[in-house]
């Protein structure tokens, strides 16, 4: 499989990075500088639609959405053994767990952070900051029971809805702090080396 991953440093592209290391899949990295503006370029359109990142081109096909990638990529790879087979008890849990991240935790983190920094001020709504706080911190009350006794959310080994998760986990970890079970899981993540290698910045410069 030739794959060629569309790539800016420290956005949802570290989902597919990673679990594509956990795979030790070969790829490309192909930088976007989505921060200088390069989104918006024709050229760049016409890999994804919406200019943002990730995309993944596989054997000449290009696919966007970081979690339907990885979801895909796990099933296509099942010796790698991150995505409980269909017919396994597990896999009720690992499909409620990986969506639950795009459907339930992500859109309130995104408006947490695009309200308290990533839009311009002059378009924040400081009020979308406390309700999508309060929302948060419930959503982060029922994971943290959910790991208080065990290691990973879908089923006895790592799998792919962790990479969803950890990597959603990641983008406030402040927020963890009350949350020791959520705490000790993001760690516990942190140390995989497939992890480490996905967060290494890849800028000649960096
Ligand atoms: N649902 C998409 C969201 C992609 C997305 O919004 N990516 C951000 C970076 S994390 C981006 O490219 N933002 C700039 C833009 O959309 O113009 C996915 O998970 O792939």
């Amino acid at each position: 499989m030739d794959i060629t991953l569309y790539y800016t440093h420290r956005t949802r592209a570290l989902r597919p990075r990673w679990l594509l290391e956990e795979l030790e899949l070969p790829y490309r990295l192909h930088p976007i500088d989505l921060f200088g503006g390069e989104g918006r370029s024709a050229e760049y359109r016409r890999i994804h639609p919406h200019g943002s990142v990730p995309a993944m081109e596989i054997d000449g096909s290009v696919m966007i959405e970081s979690c339907a990638m990885c979801h895909w990529l796990s099933d296509r790879y099942p010796e790698k053994q991150l995505a409980p087979e269909l017919d396994s008890p597990a896999r009720m849990a690992y499909e409620q767990w990986v969506f639950y991240v795009p459907g339930t935790l992500e859109p309130l983190a995104f408006q947490i952070l695009l309200h308290s920094m990533l839009l311009p001020e002059e378009q924040r709504v400081p009020d979308m900051v406390p309700w999508a706080t309060r929302g948060y911190r419930s959503v982060l009350k029922i994971l943290n029971r959910e790991l208080e006794n065990r290691d990973y959310i879908a089923a006895e080994q790592f799998t792919t809805a962790d990479i969803l998760l950890g990597s959603t986990l990641m983008w406030l970890p402040d927020m963890l702090q009350n949350h020791p079970a959520l705490l000790a899981y993001s760690e516990r993540l942190q140390q995989r080396p497939a992890y480490q290698r996905a967060a290494t910045d890849p800028s000649p410069d960096a």
